[in-house]
Order: C-alpha cells, then structure tokens, then sequence
C-alpha cells in the first residue's frame, strides 16, 4: 500500500429487519406503531438477525414475527411463553423476543404468563393491549372495559377487566413498563431497556384497534395517559402497583425493574455443586425400577 493512501475505516454493519412479507393489518392498526418501535429498538441494539427469534401466539399482532427478519415461531394461541421459555433455555445466547393481544397473553395464554413472570425468563414481552379479540372480530377480551359492547355482548360486557401491570406485579415480573402504539419513541426505549434488562421485561403497549374496538381509541389514550411522575421510584415494588393500581391516572414509562436471578442460573448451580446431576437423578429413577 503505498505510503500516503488513506485508510478507509468500514462502519459498523446495520442489519434491516423490515422483512419482504407486507402487514395486512387494517390501516390505522395501532400495531403498525408497535412494529415500527420493534424495528427501531432492533436497529439500536445491531443484533445479526440469526441471533434474534420472535415468537408469537395467535391473534393480529400474533402477526408481527412475519413482519420481522429473524428466526420466527407463530405458535398456537396462548403459548408464545412456553415456545419462548423453551428457546431461550436451549439457546441462552439467543436474544428472545415474544409477541402478542390481550386475549393471547391474559386469556388462554395467562398461566403461562404468571409463570413467565415468576421464573424470570431472560425474554422481552410486548403485549399490544387494544383490549377486544380483533382477528375474531371483536369480542370482549379480558382488558375490555365492563360495559364494553359487542356482538356476543349486545347488552355491554358484564366483567371487570384484569390490570396487566398489577398482575405482572405481584406475579414477580422483574420489569414491567407501559407503553403506546402511538408514541413510538417512548415505546422503543422501554422495548430496547427492556431487551436490556436480565430477566423477564413484560411491556404493556397500548395499540388501538379502530376496526372494532370504539372505546379504547387514539383520541382516548391521548388524553388519558401520562408519563410516570418524576419522582417514581421503580425499583420500590409498593410504589409501583400504587402506579399500577391507580384509578387517577393511567402511566406510560418505566413501572418497575430489580436487579433478580434468571431462569436457569439457579438450574446451572445445581449442576455446577453436582448435587443433582442429571446423571444422577436418572440413575437414582432406573435402580427404582430394576
Ligand atoms: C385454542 C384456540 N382458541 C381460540 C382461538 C380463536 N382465536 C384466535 S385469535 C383469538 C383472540 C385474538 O385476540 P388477541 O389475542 O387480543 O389478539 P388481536 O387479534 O386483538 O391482536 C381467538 C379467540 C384459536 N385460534 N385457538
Ligand atoms: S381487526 Fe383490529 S387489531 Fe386486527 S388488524 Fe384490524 S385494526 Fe388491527
């Protein structure tokens, strides 16, 4: 090389995970938002799409791994924690993202959701809350209002809805944020500190469905939601489901996060001291029976 060449330094790969596949999301989804901050936090974190998988359930937003370019997993309805939780055991370098409604993650899918939480799962949740069933066409859900009105509930639903934050809560989340579809510049920084974060990160994001759902609008959440105070302490649990529980406000931002042990690290000592080899265990289970 001669002597005055210049030295051309190759910038960092960016990697696009706009995959070729179009949403067919009626337009004006709130989903649409959601993806947009899911790419965002993607492109902020530079991940090799092979390192990431997005999984899902069923339902509209159970659409959003088609959408993504990584491994992908649309699974049955309800079971994106358990194909997640799999995954990510499996695989721990894996950067495991999970996807889905309010009927896929609070209805049919809500043990296995207490249980993500609790077992602190190193995976990121974001749950696009447009509280109704919008790819069955718009049934009640387990986030709709009472009062809510829809063809199988002519006269207005009858039920209290569940509070997902109070329920990741006291279920152990180790970081619970809320989130909207329509701010996405907040919504990416709670996606990238929750994909941040060691552990479980559930991620309530508001995404209205306009095609069913009258009540829970755009204009509603505009007007109805506010940034966490100022003064919230997120690591103090009382403080938090005091937030959550609030009938005064509905707060977007950063809920609750501590530092805690994830899923697998406690399995991985076990081994380590080899007071439970699975060698063990299984020749224990074979000497019962021979
Ligand atoms: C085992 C099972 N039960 C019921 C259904 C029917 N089903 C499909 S999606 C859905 C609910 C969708 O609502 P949600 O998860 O909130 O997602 P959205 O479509 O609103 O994004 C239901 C009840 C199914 N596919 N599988
Ligand atoms: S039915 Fe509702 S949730 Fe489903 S794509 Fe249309 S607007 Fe979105």
């Amino acid at each position: 090389m001669p002597e005055n060449a210049a030295i051309t330094v190759e910038p960092p790969k960016q990697y696009e995970y706009k995959s070729d596949v179009k949403p067919t999301w009626c337009p004006g989804c709130g989903d649409f938002g959601v993806l947009n901050s899911v790419y965002a936090a993607l492109r902020a974190k530079g991940y090799h799409p092979k390192d990431v998988v997005s999984v899902s359930g069923i339902g509209c937003s159970s659409r959003l791994p088609f959408f993504v370019t990584s491994y992908g997993f649309h699974g049955l309805h309800g079971r994106a924690m358990p194909i997640a939780t799999g995954l990510k055991a499996a695989n721990p370098n894996l950067t495991v993202l999970a996807f889905g409604g309010d009927g896929d993650a609070f209805a049919i899918g809500g043990d296995h959701f207490m249980h993500a939480c609790r077992r602190n799962v190193d995976i990121t949740y974001v749950v696009m809350d447009n509280a109704t069933y919008g790819l069955t066409k718009g049934q009640a859900s387990p986030t709709s209002r009472a009062g809510y009105v829809t063809k199988t509930t002519p006269l207005g639903s009858a039920e209290q809805p569940i509070n997902p934050l109070a329920l990741a809560l006291v279920c152990g989340a180790s970081y619970v944020a809320q989130g909207f579809s329509a701010r996405p510049k907040d919504l990416t920084d709670l996606i990238i500190k929750g994909i941040e974060h060691r552990g479980f990160s559930f991620i309530e994001a508001f995404s209205p469905c306009p095609t069913f759902n009258k009540v829970d609008t755009f204009t509603y959440y505009k007007d109805a939601i506010v940034d966490v105070p100022a003064d919230h302490d997120p690591a103090d649990l009382g403080a938090a489901l005091r937030l959550a529980t609030s009938t005064d406000i509905i707060p977007t931002g950063l809920i609750y996060q501590r530092p805690t042990p994830v899923f697998g690290a406690a399995h991985r000592q076990q081994l380590a001291t080899g007071v439970q080899s699975p060698q063990e265990v299984l020749g224990r289970l074979f000497k019962r029976f021979s």
